[in-house]
């Protein structure tokens, strides 16, 4: 399991010219993301998010902040702009975080059946359904002496957004995450203070005002 701190921006054409000159490309990829839910929306109000990437089952769920975020007020303002989530990758492992949230209706069938059968019956019993389908070229960059990667994001429903994010294994050290990722900020010239919607929230937004307004409600958005 690792856990990612992320902040999100608006790449403009100064931002993305520093960019070149100051970081690596690492290359340029594409992924389709599926993301599922019940009908109730049972794990998004939960903020877990589960996908499968390209194919493969991926679960984002939150972490709980430590006590040096909470107390220092200049990281805090840091913490402010970022998110950070433990990224699942491991299935049996998402289908248990899952069960802690969804009451599954009856274990596993004792018959022999494949693997993707098993996943199918997984969702059903669950009631799982994918909620957001959409495509992203990504491109990426590194800045070597930081450490961070910063991913411009091209989603196929018109909307890109910029991202500067350190993966780090569970109870790695989140507050040099958090200057790394302001010191790279301030490389790019970022000068907003306000958080920037991601490709779920504008996905949400605008083809299921429902669920975004449930999750607006719950301030998971
Ligand atoms: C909406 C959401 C999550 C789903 C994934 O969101 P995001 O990080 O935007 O996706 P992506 O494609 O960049 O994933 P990556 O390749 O980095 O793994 S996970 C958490 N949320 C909620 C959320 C939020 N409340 N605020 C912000 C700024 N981001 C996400």
């Amino acid at each position: 399991m690792s856990v990612e701190v992320e902040r999100k921006f608006v790449c403009n054409a100064d931002t993305l010219k520093t960019l070149e000159e100051i970081g690596v490309c690492l290359g340029q990829r594409q992924f389709c993301d599926q993301y599922f839910d019940t009908p109730k929306f049972d794990l998004t109000l939960k903020d877990m998010w589960l996908r499968k990437r390209n194919g493969c089952w991926e679960l984002k769920c939150p972490t709980t902040a430590d006590k040096a975020e909470e107390t220092s007020g200049e990281q805090s303002k840091a913490a402010a702009m970022c998110s950070r989530y433990k990224e699942i990758t491991n299935l049996p492992e998402i289908q248990l975080r899952v069960k802690e949230v969804i009451k599954d209706v009856c274990e596993d069938s004792e018959t022999e059946t494949s693997p993707s059968q098993e996943e199918e019956s997984w969702m059903s019993r669950n009631n799982l359904v994918c909620f957001a389908e959409f495509t992203t070229v990504r491109r990426s960059f590194t800045l070597e002496e930081e450490g961070v990667q910063v991913d411009l994001d091209e989603a196929d429903f018109g909307f890109h957004v910029g991202e500067i994010e350190v993966l780090l294994p569970e109870g790695g050290d989140v507050q040099s995450a958090l200057k790394k990722i302001e010191r790279t900020a301030g490389k790019l010239g970022l000068t907003g203070d306000k958080r920037v919607e991601g490709k779920m929230h504008a996905y949400l937004r605008r083809n299921h005002p429902e669920h975004f307004a449930r999750l607006l409600s719950e301030h998971i958005l």
